[in-house]
């Protein structure tokens, strides 16, 4: 069991994540990125907040830089997770330490000064996230979202949004109303269940295709799949109902495309996934090396390090 520090006890049930990843099969190209991942405190360091749903076990940024050494990736986009609420002192301080190895995306609210935004973005920082998943956040207004979204453009930030597959058509309009890049966690969640050409996630393609502006990041298979990470008929690929959704994205869209291990992995109950088969789910859904190079270097460099182009 890893520690929560601070006064903080860990949700119930809380899985912690893998200490010892196995060494992925899949060999990264030079440059890949990490580009969904997370830091957690130390909570004695950096409090967890008041308005938190869940309160994880900590996930220090030198816990993060291990993993991403041992996976083999060059570089991580730390993404603010809302167990630290607005408060982005443990994300930037991870920002500050990665000698320009990571770039952060933030949340804040209506009332953050320009003085803040300026300081976020000489740490790093290059989008702003809007979670609507209502099991992890309170409710915040549009019309909030849409100032924000409107002042990070003085700074070319993007804007990162998590949601529901259920919940798009009623999003639909404020999603394509946003004035910046916008970048889609996991694929909209689709329900896995469903066919991958049929309703539901036929209109989230379309929600891609209309709106050039709008990426999807294919990450979080172990949070989609029902079918989980057992190797099937010996063969061993894991979380295989998800293929067919993470490939069509990738294949339709390959110049819009970002993936992530999602490490610490908050909120999962049944099982954790070892990060050393996450990226060997890689080349399942972008099973050739121009789109692999694509994913993994090209896109994540073009959005949050397009100096060194
Ligand atoms: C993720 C997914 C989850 C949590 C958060 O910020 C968060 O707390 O994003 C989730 O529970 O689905 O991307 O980390």
């Amino acid at each position: 069991m890893k520690p929560t520090t601070g006064a903080f006890e860990k949700t119930p049930g809380w899985l912690d994540w893998f200490e010892r990843p196995a060494k992925p099969r899949f060999v990264l190209p030079p440059g890949a990125v990490d580009a969904h991942c997370h830091v957690f405190g130390p909570g004695e360091q950096f409090p967890y907040a008041a308005e938190r749903k869940y309160t994880p076990c900590d996930a220090s940024k030198d816990q993060l830089f291990a993993l991403r050494d041992q996976l083999g990736f060059d570089k991580n986009v730390i993404v603010q997770a809302t167990c630290h609420g607005s408060d982005n002192s443990a994300m930037v301080d991870a920002l500050r330490h990665a000698s320009g190895r990571a770039r952060g995306v933030a949340t804040v609210k209506r009332d953050v000064t320009d003085q803040a935004l300026q300081a976020m973005h000489d740490a790093g920082v290059r989008g702003v996230r809007f979670n609507f998943v209502k099991r992890l956040v309170d409710f915040t207004p549009q019309d909030e979202m849409m100032e924000i979204a409107n002042r990070i453009r003085a700074w070319g930030l993007h804007v990162v949004i998590y949601f529901e597959a259920v919940d798009l058509p009623e999003l639909w309009s404020f999603f394509a109303a946003l004035p910046v890049t916008v970048v889609i966690d996991h694929m909209g969640r689709p329900n896995v269940a469903q066919p991958v050409d049929g309703p539901a996630f036929n209109l989230f393609m379309q929600f891609m295709q209309r709106h050039d502006n709008v990426w999807s990041k294919v990450s979080c298979p172990e949070r989609l799949s029902l079918s989980g990470p057992q190797a099937l008929n010996g063969e061993q690929q894991a979380y295989q109902d998800v293929v067919p959704f993470a490939r069509r994205v990738v294949e339709t869209f390959s110049d819009r495309v970002l993936w992530g291990t999602d490490w610490p992995h908050p909120n999962l109950k049944d099982h954790m996934p070892d990060d050393g088969l996450l990226v060997d789910f890689i080349p399942h859904i972008a099973p050739t090396p121009d789109l692999q190079h694509k994913l993994l270097v090209d896109n994540p460099t073009r959005l949050y390090w397009p100096e060194s182009l």
